[in-house]
């Protein structure tokens, strides 16, 4: 019975998960949890990506000293990256992608390659968190100068276990620079913003790859899977004939449609949407918007309640009060999550948040009409419309969030599998190494594993006005 380990690191925690496959369906289980803590220098937000590389170690040993593994695959949040010197040393420390140094990136970037040039390019959305904005806000800095080559996360802690370095398709798709029609680096694009083109001198391989073995296990092969977390949870949607959509729903609510060809519209490029490349040449089109963060810095805040606390208090609070835009720039690296929260409300006008429970069914009910929007656009962009909507990754366990989000959408949510990320993970290694088919085979393993609890929508009239206001609320607000 092969078994494979997963690390799936989040911007919150990581994990190392183990999978086995038998007659066609996948056991899961965890072998290692920890945080993941960025820190704060004075030159900024950084990730610790040393602790995190000793974590992932730490939780593989675990794993290999349990019985034999027929590999590891690695994915992890998008757009952050190292950067290495000429004998392939780490230089400096990874930034955090909400650190605040890319303030100016978006202007340089239209002003120098054209806002509508590059989407036409590489298909993603302009953000600051993207790849080339971080790397236009460092330029003439001294480590620009002394790096030889740019590696995305995961394919760092792929290095370090290895001492093999590549470029995988999927999360180099998160940073702007990559093409998307070819998916190799978007050299004139890069040439245009001045980016060192060193940097991207190596070749873009696709997910299911042999990397290397693992200096510490050298009987264990390092496969690529797809890197990118989204990329890796939208591979291991549980969809079946029904045309569906997804939310794959973590620190960031990723919602979209998975499509054959990109859609370059000036007007998708200006509604948010990214397209970012999948497993098998699919494209996963998608609005990139503030998720479960929201909650997960109230929690902060809160410092002793648990999620499920939280959630089961907001169950009890009367719902569709004050609604807030989860994408406010207010609420991207905010000190107090909750006073933010309740301080949007004052100023839209809106009820105001009075306890934990009604901040709680704030995010949610916001965050659902949030999902409405971008789902709604994705189709009219797309013309192409979701029968159902399947959620996966952490929200799928929030029965609330689910609930609102069917009644808002009006489809039918499909939920689950919150490990959807380490599950993709694993099952593109089993595809690599033979033992399952094609992404529609890896979806019905899923699916007969682990099968989705369905919600059913119940909009009421509530709901219905609720979303009117908070289209009112976005029209009043720059964002789209
Ligand atoms: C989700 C995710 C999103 C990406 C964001 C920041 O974990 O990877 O896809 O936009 O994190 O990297």
């Amino acid at each position: 019975m092969p078994t494979f380990v997963a690390v799936d690191l989040g911007a919150e925690s990581g994990r190392v998960v183990r999978g086995s496959l038998r007659d066609g369906r996948l056991a899961v289980d965890e072998v290692h949890r920890f945080v993941n803590r960025p820190v704060a220098l004075p030159d900024g937000l950084h990730w610790d990506v040393l602790a995190l590389f000793a974590d992932l170690s730490a939780g593989i040993a675990a794993a290999a000293a349990d019985g034999p593994i027929s590999g590891v695959g690695i994915d992890a949040w998008g757009n952050d990256f190292a950067l290495l010197d000429r004998a392939g040393g780490l230089i400096g420390n990874p930034w955090h992608y909400r650190d605040q140094r890319t303030r100016s990136s978006l202007d340089l970037i239209a002003a120098r390659v054209g806002a509508g040039e590059i989407y036409r390019t590489t298909g993603t959305a302009p953000l600051p968190i993207n790849t080339a904005s971080q790397l236009v806000a460092m330029e003439d800095s001294a480590q620009l100068e002394a790096a030889e080559r740019l590696v995305l996360l995961p394919d760092l802690f792929g290095y370090w276990l290895t001492g093999q370095a590549v470029t995988e398709q999927t999360i180099a798709s998160t940073s702007q620079l990559l093409d998307v029609e070819t998916r190799t680096w978007a050299t004139g694009v890069i040439d245009k913003l001045g980016i060192p083109r060193r940097l991207f001198d190596y070749d873009v391989v696709p997910p299911g790859i042999a990397v290397g073995r693992l200096r510490e296990h050298p009987e264990v092969p390092l496969w690529t899977v797809a890197g990118h977390d989204t990329a890796s949870a939208v591979a291991a949607v549980p969809a079946g004939a029904a045309p569906s959509g997804f939310l794959s729903s973590g620190t960031w609510s990723l919602v979209g449609l998975e499509l054959d060809a990109p859609v370059l519209t000036d007007e998708a490029r200006l509604s948010g949407f990214s397209n970012e490349a999948g497993v098998d040449g699919t494209i996963r089109f998608l609005r990139n918007g503030t998720g479960l963060w929201l909650l997960q810095r109230c929690r902060a805040a809160w410092r002793s309640a648990s999620y499920a606390d939280l959630v089961a208090a907001a169950e009890q609070a009367p719902g569709f009060q004050g609604l807030v835009d989860p994408d406010d720039p207010a609420f991207v690296s905010p000190r107090d999550m909750p006073a933010q929260l309740v301080a949007a409300c004052r100023r839209n006008g809106q009820p105001v948040p009075a306890d934990r429970a009604a901040v709680v069914r704030c995010v949610l009910d916001s965050l659902a009409c949030r999902h409405r929007w971008s789902l709604e656009r994705a189709e009219q962009l797309a013309g192409r419309r979701a029968d159902v909507l399947h959620i996966v990754g952490g929200g799928a366990a929030n029965s609330l969030l689910c609930r609102l989000t069917a009644d808002l959408t009006g489809r039918p949510v499909l939920a689950g599998p919150v490990e959807a990320t380490a599950v993709g993970n694993l099952l593109v290694q089993a595809r690599a190494a033979g033992e399952v088919g094609s992404l529609t085979e890896i979806r019905e393993v899923v699916a007969r594993s682990l099968p989705p609890r369905r919600y059913d929508p119940q909009p009421t009239d509530r709901s219905e006005d609720a979303y009117r206001r908070f289209l009112t609320l976005l029209d009043s607000s720059d964002n789209f």
